[in-house]
């Protein structure tokens, strides 16, 4: 059934009251807000995610490759807590300018990202 009465907004605002405990960790913003170096590992697949829904997507593919014999997905894993904003320094938004995770740098060969 649709409400029928609901008008949209000519300009949609955050009601971030209206979200839940979720209005606070999947937020319609992105960018820098503070420097926040990421940090570096030895393998060319660098990891920065955390264990949500979303988050073990890119783990779970990782690990399926490794189990199946593809040594070129060995990665590092960091986690990138975004209860705590962390999805906002400067060091993850070069990787991930839309602030969501997870973020995988490739840097096997050119450097990207999905
Ligand atoms: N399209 C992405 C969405 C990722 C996403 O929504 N990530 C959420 C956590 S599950 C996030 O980083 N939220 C932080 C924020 O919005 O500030 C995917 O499907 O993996």
């Amino acid at each position: 059934m649709t409400d029928a009465t609901y008008i949209p907004p000519k300009v949609w605002t955050w009601d971030a009251g209206s979200g839940g405990k979720f209005a606070n960790i999947n937020r319609p913003i992105a960018g820098a807000t503070h420097d926040k170096e990421l940090a570096k590992g030895k393998h060319p697949m660098q990891l920065h995610s955390l264990a949500t829904p979303n988050g073990v997507k890119v783990t779970v593919m990782l690990e399926e490759l490794l189990a199946a014999g593809f040594t070129g997905a060995e990665y590092d894993a960091y986690i990138v807590n975004i209860m705590e904003g962390e999805q906002f320094g400067s060091g993850f938004v070069d990787i991930n300018p839309n602030s969501k995770i997870p973020a995988l740098m490739d840097n096997s060969t050119t450097h990207t990202c999905i």
